[in-house]
């Protein structure tokens, strides 16, 4: 028994285990970090191996320890090869750069509405999405720019979404919060929270129906919902986590518990803090994985992604992270306390990646540099290829709104109400 997953498939096999009665001191083997002042350990088992073996969780770090002696890696001890190190460092670096820019362009008046920026949280969408293969399905939140930019969908498609312009990724109908992707398999950022995790129960379900129905035997594509600690309190939540368990869905819950829902402390918000609990009384594995830490998370990415495609069911991760700007670009971030904010800025997932790297001499900084350097231009490019573009033309605004646009957007004489010249004044007959 080495992994997390292998603990937690043998205490959740027995029918009358559940987490009531785990022992209470397992808690305090799982460090949650930063402001989770609640959640410190008091104290640590003597015989911690013990506990975790009839325990139904188990914390992460450990895993990654017991697997650095059998690592992917050629290299003995290390987590990565040098490869792998630079895919990670590289997706991370783009994921940063970009939402930077966004800023930039969003103050500038180029984009429209909210726009919910990814900054810090990047080592979850790295770690997870960079396991995926084309076919595999990713759906996303309001946050969603850094998880289509890491299932391949191109930056210059995503910026000239955010500037409405018919070259984006949506035509320009979508923008910031409905990132969408039929070729890159990325079935939507969604607005409403809690939205987008039936709609990924939906596609898992389609993979498993294909496999096992349709008897398309090599149709094991897995899906990932992401969203955060706030949208863990909604129902379509428990009701997907009971369906996936029940149909043993190729599908991974991903909460990035970031420990702000906007201004609500995560504390203040939900009755055990401690999401990752929530899969095992569903009957799947719950873990909890340091979020800062890439390395860490791509090691449980890639157990539960086997998992999944083995037919073996969902897996709910919960990563520990923290947003290090406000909750949208209108959000002047007032709220969170700035010792927290400083707490976790010491713990900038590319900058860990980077310091491992070139620890273990995987890389000389100037290669990183020049990473830097290429994705500075892919998103300056990016800008300018938006900037450049075409807006849609009006009659676009109600395509894709109404199955059967009569009586709504489509006047009786057939003509789009929109073309109206006197639409926009709010002085047409409509
Ligand atoms: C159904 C619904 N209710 C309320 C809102 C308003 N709202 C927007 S973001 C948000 C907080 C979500 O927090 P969390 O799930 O932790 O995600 P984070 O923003 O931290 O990534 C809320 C309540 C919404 N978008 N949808
Ligand atoms: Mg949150």
């Amino acid at each position: 028994m080495s992994s997390a997953f292998s603990a937690i498939n043998t205490v959740q096999r027995p029918p009358h285990a559940s987490v009531s009665q785990e022992n209470p001191s397992v808690r305090s083997s799982l460090p949650f970090l930063g402001s989770t002042h609640k959640l410190r350990p008091n104290s640590l088992h003597k015989n911690g191996a013990s506990i975790r073996r009839q325990s139904s969780i188990v914390a992460v770090s450990d895993v990654v320890k017991q697997k650095k002696t059998k690592s992917s890696s050629s290299l003995p001890n290390l987590l990565i090869t040098k490869q792998e190190g630079l895919v990670l460092y590289e997706d991370m670096i783009l994921g940063r750069a970009f939402e930077d820019m966004c800023a930039q362009m969003y103050y500038r008046g180029k984009m429209f509405g909210f726009v919910h920026l990814y900054n810090g949280q990047e080592a979850v969408s790295t770690g997870f999405i960079k396991q995926l293969k084309k076919e595999d399905c990713v759906v996303s939140t309001y946050r969603d720019h850094v998880h289509a930019l890491s299932k391949g969908v191109p930056a210059r498609a995503v910026m000239s979404e955010l500037f409405g312009k018919t070259t984006g990724c949506c035509r320009g109908q979508g923008g910031s919060m409905h990132m969408f992707s039929r070729e890159h398999n990325v079935l939507g950022g969604f607005a409403f929270i809690g939205e987008g995790i039936p709609v990924a129960a939906g596609a898992a379900f389609t993979s498993k129906y294909k496999r096992e129905v349709l008897k398309e035997a090599d149709c094991d594509h897995v899906t990932m919902a992401f969203f955060g600690d706030g949208t863990a309190n909604n129902g379509q939540f428990f009701e997907c986590l009971n369906m996936a368990a029940l149909w043993k869905l190729p599908i991974i819950f991903v909460v990035e518990n970031n420990l702000w829902a906007i201004g609500m402390s995560h504390l203040r918000a939900t009755s055990d803090p401690q999401i990752y609990k929530k899969g095992p009384a569903f009957g799947m594995p719950g873990v909890h994985v340091d979020g800062m830490d890439v390395l860490k998370v791509r090691e449980v990415a890639q157990e539960a992604v086997a998992r999944a495609r083995r037919g073996d069911g969902p897996t709910l991760v919960e990563c520990e992270t923290y947003r290090f700007r406000g909750h949208s670009l209108a959000d002047p971030d007032e709220l969170r306390d700035p010792a927290e904010k400083a707490h976790y800025a010491t713990r900038d997932p590319i900058t860990a990646l980077k310091k491992y790297m070139i620890e273990n001499n995987l890389v000389e900084e100037a290669e990183l540099k020049a990473i830097e350097k290429k994705i500075d231009e892919v998103v300056e490019e990016a800008v300018e290829f938006a900037e450049a573009s075409p807006v849609p033309v009006r009659s676009q605004l109600l395509e894709n709104v109404f199955a059967d646009p009569k009586g709504f957007g489509i006047a009786p004489d057939g003509r789009y109400r929109c073309e109206d010249p006197k639409f926009t004044e709010g002085t047409a007959h409509v």
